[in-house]
């Protein structure tokens, strides 16, 4: 079973594979990296639109914050250097506004979760309008959820940012630093990436760094755009994408071995789409498991998730002498959609309380089972949320909105059981 779904070949033996578990006549595939194939596709030829909406958002937000006096004097040109700052006090209160550690905490927040995918709002080229803020503002409500954050790239020095906020926090946090390279820019994505990296280490240590992850779904990308995605990750196009990606993770290792920076190097991708060669070659894979995209109904998502897991990555990571840690890079349930046609995948439906189930039983299982994983994710993506042609559900998984306000769902609590 997990060979076969390891090394499946067409959309339509995968749809066939999840029908086994009982959930079949699958609509769009059943195939959540096919469908994230298809998202990206639509996400790049939007980004110009992507990145003016979110001009405006920050515009506005940061016309508000000055508005209502929530943070120190020439909030404009401080934004990015600021040496010391506070958070969004409209969101999280501090007892002194000037110590971002000083925040009270919500007592709705459990410190359940192993860890939380996080992407800084505004972390993308060419505007890169994040701020440390708004950074640390997310850093003092995901320090109440989890001790760990993964993020997806280093664009717009979001490591530097993330980092300096758990400085001005204090809070036990520590982050999975990544470098989000592209197949088809000559390496130019990863140098980029790679060196603001180094930079963030050499400026803030690893005492705050659980590891970095080379790659984001490259396998998933590569065999999607040289021949499809249902081509086997082990074939020969996928292999041929492994050795691109391979010559990065060797560079990653170099580079780290360079400044003395003892920290594991990983991959993640799309949970059907380790390449075997990628996995002998790291230390960590971080994998994607979706059971929305799998077409699960949601009182069988949990089960399903932690089972897929195991048999496919798991157990593939195991049978390899280097044996690589596995953790999931994402799971997660969205509770709306920008469009009604995404709003189900089969008997998967997008909704808050199938949310509140899917945390209800997949969080404390999960701990108990001593599975890591990364809960996708921490808010709603507001600039994707504006395009409701490509939204889909792609904009709503968020535990919180897109104005960092918890969505209507109880915490489970059981940071004591794990
Ligand atoms: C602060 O949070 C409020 C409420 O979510 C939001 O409306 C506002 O835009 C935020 N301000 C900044 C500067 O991020
Ligand atoms: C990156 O962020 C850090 C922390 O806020 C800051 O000190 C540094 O100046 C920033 N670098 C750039 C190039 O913006
Ligand atoms: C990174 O990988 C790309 C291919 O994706 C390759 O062209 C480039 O040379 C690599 N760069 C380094 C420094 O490893
Ligand atoms: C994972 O799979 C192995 C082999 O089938 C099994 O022994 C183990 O109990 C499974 N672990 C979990 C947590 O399901
Ligand atoms: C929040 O969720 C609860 C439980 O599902 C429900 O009873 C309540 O109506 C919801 N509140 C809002 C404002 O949606
Ligand atoms: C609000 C804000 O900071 N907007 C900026 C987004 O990024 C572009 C390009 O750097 C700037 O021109 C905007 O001012």
């Amino acid at each position: 079973m997990s060979d076969y779904r390891y090394h499946s070949v067409e959309p339509a033996s995968y749809g066939g594979d999840y029908a086994s578990y009982g959930y079949g006549n699958n609509t769009n595939g059943g195939f959540n990296g096919y469908f994230e194939a298809q998202q990206k596709k639509n996400n790049r030829s939007k980004r110009v639109v992507i990145a003016c909406i979110v001009a405006m958002i920050v515009l506005v937000a940061v016309g508000v914050g000055i508005g209502v006096g929530v943070s120190k004097n020439s909030h404009h040109t401080s934004a990015k250097s600021a040496e010391s700052t506070s958070g969004n006090s409209s969101v999280v209160s501090q007892t002194d506004p000037n110590d971002p550690s000083t925040f009270i905490k919500n007592p709705a927040l459990k410190q359940s979760f192993y860890g939380i995918a996080y992407t800084p709002y505004g972390s993308q080229l060419p505007n890169c309008n994040n701020t440390l803020e708004e950074v640390i503002t997310d850093i003092q409500l995901l320090s109440q959820l989890t001790t760990r954050i993964r993020l997806y790239g280093a664009d717009c020095n979001q490591s530097a940012l993330v980092l300096e906020a758990i400085k001005q926090t204090k809070v036990d946090m520590s982050v999975h630093l990544a470098v989000y390279p592209i197949a088809t820019d000559a390496g130019a994505a990863y140098v980029r990436q790679r060196d603001l990296v180094q930079s963030a280490l050499q400026t803030y240590g690893t005492d705050h760094v659980l590891g970095l992850t080379i790659g984001n779904e490259f396998i998933l990308d590569y065999l999607s755009d040289n021949g499809g995605a249902s081509q086997d990750p082990n074939s020969d196009v996928g292999n041929a994408g492994a050795d691109l990606l391979l010559m990065n993770i060797t560079d990653a290792r170099s580079m780290l071995q360079g400044i003395g920076a003892k920290i594991p190097v990983g991959t993640s991708d799309a949970g059907s789409y380790f390449n075997t060669k990628v996995l002998q070659a790291v230390d960590f894979g971080l994998s994607n498991v979706h059971p929305y995209f799998a077409a699960q109904a949601i009182d069988a998502a949990a089960s399903w998730t932690l089972d897929f897991f195991n048999t496919t990555n798991v157990q593939a990571a195991d049978a390899l002498s280097n044996k690589p840690t596995m953790y999931i890079a994402e799971t997660g349930w969205p509770t709306k959609s920008s469009s009604a046609a995404a709003a189900s995948d089969g008997p998967s439906i997008a909704s808050v309380e199938n949310l509140q189930i899917f945390l209800n039983t997949f969080v404390c299982a999960a701990n108990q089972q001593s599975v890591g994983y990364f809960f996708f994710e921490y808010f709603d993506e507001g600039w994707k949320v504006k395009d409701v042609q490509f939204g889909g559900v792609e904009g709503w998984w968020g535990l919180f909105n897109a104005d960092r306000t918890l969505k209507n769902i109880t915490i489970p609590d059981c940071s004591k059981s794990s």
